[in-house]
């Protein structure tokens, strides 16, 4: 196949940051995607419906003039989160999920939850008016290794949770592993996840095989090859449980290149070229559609988009940026190491 036209992607977990970052970025996103779920883990974190709208009109500014994209706006989870605060941002049309972030799991997360039991009453109420939580799905007990944070996350915290509310619709973000698809594919119901366009292409080795090399360094962390594997498999199988959420996390290189690099991969500006190779790579790029386009809207209850964007398999490798520049500094491209053939075009 030479070409393929499918509904306009979303990208169903984003981290924008702002000011010249958030300027820097946006337009790689909006060049393709029509709508994106926004990551609240600003400094400080966007905690109320009123945080919440001032960044999205930030966002909304950014934008360059002749793209249409609608950020989708979250909540960041903290132990004071207050229900009817929640509730009015659901009710007024600019709240589509709220985060649970375990306090010191990620980029940002120190405000995030220690005691679930204090949310409980934030996630009763989201239960009962349909609002999903986003999860970031790691323990952060410094007794558990960090390539088992995920499985022992879905034992100790997921599955006590869902039992108990089991109304409460949960996107299992970034899934890393093979326990995680599992899971995912074993729930009857209200539960879902997003995979990255990075951990379908990469394992652990990328990371550290031949030095260190920190622009492969994300949270949760690159898992064993298997894992990719069950990735890989879950993505391109069509289920409707499984949908893009790129996770592209820029960070300038200074802080990436140095002794305590920040986690994060920036892959919005290839990301459907990584996927569409992928998607052939499986013999599955009839599929990709419902991961990138379909699968995401249906679970957070939205229409799919009615434009259309083609992807176009040239003769010669495509050259992508190894650095953007941004106001706060380079961000490195995420490098799939593979030549990358499929050419977005839009309609
Ligand atoms: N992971 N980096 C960041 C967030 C994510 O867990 C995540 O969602 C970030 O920089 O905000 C990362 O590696
Ligand atoms: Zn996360
Ligand atoms: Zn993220």
């Amino acid at each position: 196949m030479q070409s393929i036209t499918i509904r306009r992607p979303d990208d169903w977990h984003l981290h924008l940051r702002d000011g010249a970052m958030l300027e820097g970025v946006i337009a790689d996103t909006s060049r393709h995607f029509a709508r994106a779920i926004i990551m609240p883990n600003l400094v400080p974190p966007v905690v109320t419906t009123a945080d919440a709208k001032a960044y999205r009109e930030r966002i909304v500014k950014a934008v360059p003039d002749d793209d249409r994209f609608e950020p989708l706006m979250t909540l960041y989870l903290t132990e004071h989160t207050q229900p009817d605060d929640v509730e009015a941002g659901k009710k007024s049309g600019l709240i589509h999920a709220v985060k649970l972030y375990p306090a010191g799991a990620t980029t940002n997360s120190h405000g995030g939850v220690r005691d679930i039991e204090k949310a409980m009453p934030v996630l009763e109420r989201m239960a009962k008016i349909g609002l999903p939580l986003c999860v970031h799905g790691e323990v952060t007990h410094p007794e558990v290794d960090i390539f088992d944070r995920e499985a022992v996350f879905i034992e100790t915290v997921l599955e006590p949770l869902r039992r108990r509310l089991p109304e409460l619709k949960i996107t299992m973000e970034h899934v890393t592993t093979k326990e995680g698809v599992d899971y995912i594919r074993s729930a009857q119901s209200n539960l879902a996840g997003s995979i990255t366009t990075h951990h379908l292409i990469i394992n652990r080795n990328a990371i550290l095989v031949g030095g260190i090399k920190p622009h492969y360094y994300c949270l949760p962390v690159a898992k064993r090859e298997h894992h990719r594997l069950a990735l890989r498999a879950a993505a391109t199988s069509g289920d409707p449980r499984f949908f893009l959420g790129t996770d592209s996390a820029p960070h300038v290189d200074p802080a990436k290149e140095c002794s305590c690099g920040c986690a994060g991969i920036y892959t919005s500006i290839n990301t459907l070229s990584c996927l569409a190779h992928v998607f052939e790579d499986e013999g599955a790029l009839d599929k990709l559609e419902a991961f990138t386009s379909l699968n995401g809207p249906a679970w957070y209850n939205l229409p799919p988009n009615e434009d259309r964007v083609s992807l176009v398999r040239r003769d010669q490798p495509l050259s992508f940026p190894e650095k953007i520049e941004t106001g706060d500094g380079p961000v490195t491209v995420f490098n799939p190491m593979f030549s990358l053939y499929w050419d977005v075009a839009i309609k």
